[in-house]
């Protein structure tokens, strides 16, 4: 294996070369998840799809493309395979694979996982209708994924995040006028359209150290999820923890219902958390590999250096998202520049 790296000046450009084979990748990665549930195969297959999309041109055959770093023989030679015959003989078999294609299709409703849908598949289920007579099959969290099954798969304007984006804010900021909002995703890499609704929220009183404890009554999600009920954003939650909620959310009743995420994080994992959950996906894997490179570990929470033993050290104090990129040498990139 040779050991190229990628550069920064391959990452960030905005422009992926190499798109067609990284969803190519990126389908196997699916495939190796849900129906296989090899984990290993399946992050794999994303990291590779990550250094293609990072990768400054277009690759010209699965040789040149083993010499990026992620990018083994086996994939090498799909490559050449979707070059030679325009198509991949193991992605068409996985297409006309109705096991795999029902296990796909209930894994999309939200709340359920490859497990669970394989399990259901086992059981004769495969249609999202037939799901619809075996409510009792399910948990809480699946039965609103269901319910809402259409309206989440529908991608959401970002005029419309922006609004429901006001509405948070005159709403959390009427709770305490010092929580700090920050919609990110694929919304703040400035996208026309989004999945779903990425919303971080820090407040000056909760840092990491003064954390509140777990059993504590009345936390500050749980009143932040309350007044947005009380006004009529928040629909049903998914689920609501001490640090992350999860649940539906409209505009007004004639409005499709939306997929709503709340995180709180403490002040001093703020911009971390904002990093990560900016993304994109694919921008976070080739930034952490980067960071790697120039001894730094980072991931949602913090940036930690590695020490000559190779174990991370205390975690560095960070003010801003500029702040990471500078620790790690990594020239800084606007979200929207994050769009791979
Ligand atoms: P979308 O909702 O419009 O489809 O795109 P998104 O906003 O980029 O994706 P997301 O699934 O909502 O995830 C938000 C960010 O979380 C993503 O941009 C980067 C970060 N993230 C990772 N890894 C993963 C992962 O494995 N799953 C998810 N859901 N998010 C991840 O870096
Ligand atoms: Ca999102
Ligand atoms: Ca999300």
């Amino acid at each position: 294996m040779s050991n190229k790296k990628v550069t920064v000046d391959s990452i960030g450009t905005g422009v992926n070369y190499n798109k067609d084979i990284c969803g190519i990748l990126l389908e196997l990665a699916e495939y190796e998840r849900n129906t296989n549930r090899n984990i290993f195969k399946y992050e794999a297959y994303k990291k590779a799809a990550a250094v293609l999309a990072s990768h400054p041109r277009r690759v010209s055959s699965g040789a040149e493309a083993s010499k990026l770093k992620g990018i083994g023989a086996k994939i090498a030679k799909k490559i050449d395979e979707f070059y030679e015959t325009g198509k991949l003989e193991k992605l068409e078999n996985i297409h006309k694979d109705d096991r795999s294609q029902a296990i796909n299709l209930l894994a999309g409703v939200s709340g359920i996982g490859p497990a669970k849908a394989q399990s259901l598949v086992d059981e004769g289920i495969t249609t999202i209708e037939q799901l619809r007579k075996n409510l009792d099959k399910l948990t809480h969290h699946q039965q609103i994924g269901l319910k809402y099954y259409e309206d989440f798969q529908k991608k959401i304007p970002r005029e419309e995040i922006k609004e429901i984006e006001t509405i948070i804010r005159k709403h959390v900021s009427e709770l305490d006028k010092d929580f700090v909002i920050t919609i990110c995703g694929s919304y703040r890499r400035g996208k026309p359209e989004s999945g779903d609704i990425d919303t971080l929220i820090t407040h000056p009183s909760y840092t990491n150290t003064k954390k509140r404890k777990k059993s504590e009554p009345g936390g500050l999600l749980t009143k932040i999820v309350d007044v947005l009920k009380e006004c009529g954003l928040i629909t049903d939650t998914l689920s609501l923890g001490e640090t992350k909620f999860m649940g539906a959310c409209r505009l007004n009743p004639n409005s499709i219902t939306r997929r709503l995420d709340i995180r709180l994080l403490p002040q001093d994992q703020y911009y971390c958390g904002v990093l990560y959950f900016t993304g994109s996906d694919m921008f976070n894997k080739a930034m952490r590999a980067h960071a790697l490179e120039h001894g730094h570990t980072i991931n949602e929470y913090c940036v930690r250096p590695i020490g000559s033993l190779g174990t991370p050290g205390e975690a560095v104090p960070i003010h801003s998202e500029e702040e990471i990129f500078e620790y790690i040498q990594f020239p800084y990139k606007k979200p929207e520049e994050r769009n791979y």
